[in-house]
């Protein structure tokens, strides 16, 4: 089994902010649920560096758009690792090996005869890089985006005939239902597709910061032709060997509405005409809002992924970012909140689940987990628990799996609360009773941070290697497959007034 997982790749116009590490880290937790399911997995991300946004940008601050690309590219690179998030490459459109494949691919297309020359008329967004159709425009022409005003464009192009794959992909989306999720976007997408396709510039003339198109020195690709190919491109050179025949077709491609129909509509065209299999999902997650901030004190008034981890680490940052937000649909994220969740949730509810377990072990057992049975009712509500979770995030619903293992944390320490575990060891008659009790937390607890590990890697590590159990695999997160011998002590997971 091999699973390939990608992320947008990043305008390196500007500095990385919440919203990309948002799809980074949803990307990385998939990534690490397939390898606990001990599949081959491959996670990709990187820059998007040619076209007008990044050309605009570096002209700005008059600076070579080369510069700008590598300077931004820089910070998008150290982003991955401070969240945790383990990629196995990072691509770079200006990269010449994947700006060779983008040149082969687009020629294929043409030799396929989906290219022709002609002259594009119409209104265009440089931000997007996109050109829009007049439904698309808002009042005073300006970009429904960006509230740009758009530019008049006219130029000699070549184009791609989007329109032969009307039909195409019509049956695309009746044949494969979970090709794009959730369904809105599906529909959203299918509905575009029915309202008729026209043919898109596939080059530009007036640009000259991007892939130079083989057949005619006058001309570069249009960006959007060059980033979508990165997934595909990559993994002909990321390792030594050709990794096409391991990951493609990928799995999943994360990204947010804003770029859906390149996604759900280009993307699957350009491969049907290079003669590429499809991608076998599109999920599409909502807009993080960050409006109306209000003041906190640690964190000043915006949610800033730099700031949040340097003071509450990465972990704390996942977490809230997949619990208080839906997978799938827009929500607003605060420092408030951030701030709730992390204590009522992180530091009181798992934190201190972990720290009484382990504290009532050392107290209680010197540490050593007693032998016996586990608690049925326990093993009842965790039954079956790995396959709900896996389950969901077969489907990229993270929130929803994340819920699945939050319901245990919290039933745990019900449990704790219904067992009066100290009660138990003031009754020297009960000894058995408390050794189920401290025997069934432990266990729940091992099981519980074995799943959330995709979610907080740093502390689910930290918290098993005081179980003294360090194995991942999914099928070790089944409650009652641990072996949990002895447990040592821990500093509190998430300090709080951090
Ligand atoms: O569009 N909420 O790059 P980009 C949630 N280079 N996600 C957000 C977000 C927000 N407020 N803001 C950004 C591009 N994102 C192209 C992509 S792919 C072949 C080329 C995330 O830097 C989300 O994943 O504008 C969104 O799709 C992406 O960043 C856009 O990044």
């Amino acid at each position: 089994m091999s699973f390939y997982v990608t992320t947008p790749i990043y305008y390196v116009n500007a500095a990385p902010h919440l919203g990309h590490a948002y799809t980074t880290i949803a990307a990385d937790v998939m990534a690490r649920h397939h390898r606990q399911r001990g599949e081959d997995v491959f996670f990709l991300t990187g820059t998007d560096e040619h076209g007008e946004p990044v050309a605009d940008a570096a002209h700005a601050l008059g600076i070579d758009p080369q510069e700008l690309a590598d300077e931004n590219a820089e910070r998008f690179k150290a982003l991955a690792p401070l969240l945790a998030a383990t990629n196995d490459f990072f691509i770079r459109t200006t990269d010449p090996q994947h700006m060779l494949r983008v040149q082969e691919v687009l020629t294929r297309v043409r030799e396929n005869g989906f290219v022709y020359e002609g002259t594009y008329e119409g209104w265009y967004c440089p931000r997007c890089a996109d050109f829009k159709a007049e439904n698309e425009i808002d009042e005073g022409r300006r970009c429904p985006i960006h509230h740009i005003e758009l530019t008049r464009e006219r130029e000699e192009n070549y184009f791609f005939r989007l329109s032969s794959f009307q039909e195409p992909l019509e049956r695309l989306y009746a044949e494969r239902e979970d090709f794009v999720a959730p369904r809105t976007r599906y529909n959203e997408a299918l509905s575009f597709i029915r309202s008729g396709l026209r043919d898109v510039p596939l080059t530009r003339h007036k640009l000259t910061w991007g892939v130079p198109v083989p057949w005619d020195s006058e001309h570069v690709f249009y960006v959007w032709f060059d980033a979508l190919l990165n997934y595909y491109s990559a993994l002909t050179y990321a390792r030594d060997e050709d990794l096409r025949g391991r990951f493609w077709p990928a799995s999943y491609h994360l990204i947010a509405k804003d770029i859906l129909r390149f996604h759900a509509v280009y993307w699957p065209a350009l491969l049907m005409a290079a003669e590429i299999e499809l991608p076998e999902h599109v999920f599409v997650h909502g807009y993080l809002l960050m409006e109306g901030e209000k003041m906190s004190k640690s964190l000043g008034n915006v949610l800033d992924p730099f700031a949040v981890i340097e003071r509450f680490g990465a972990d704390a940052l996942r977490f809230y970012l997949l619990r208080e937000v839906p997978f799938g649909q827009d929500g607003s994220v605060s420092t408030s909140s951030f701030e709730m969740r992390y204590e009522s949730e992180l530091a009181n509810e798992l934190g201190n689940l972990a720290s009484r377990t382990i504290a009532m072990l050392g107290r209680y057992r010197a540490g050593a987990l007693p032998a016996g049975e586990l608690d049925p009712v326990l093993a009842g509500d965790f039954a079956g628990l790995p396959e709900r979770v896996a389950a969901h995030l077969d489907r990229a619903e993270l929130t929803l799996a994340l819920d699945e293992i939050w319901q245990r944390v919290r039933r745990l320490n019900r449990y704790v609360e219904e067992q009066s575990p100290w009660q138990l060891a003031k009754d020297p008659a009960r000894r058995e009773d408390l050794d189920r009790v401290l025997r069934t937390l432990a266990e729940g607890l091992r099981a519980v941070t074995v799943l959330l590990w995709p979610y907080l890697p740093e502390s689910a590590e930290r918290l098993l290697a005081a179980l003294g159990a360090s194995e991942l695999s999914l099928a070790g997160a089944r409650f009652g497959a641990g072996r949990i011998a002895e447990v040592s002590p821990i500093e509190p997971l998430f300090p709080k007034g951090s």
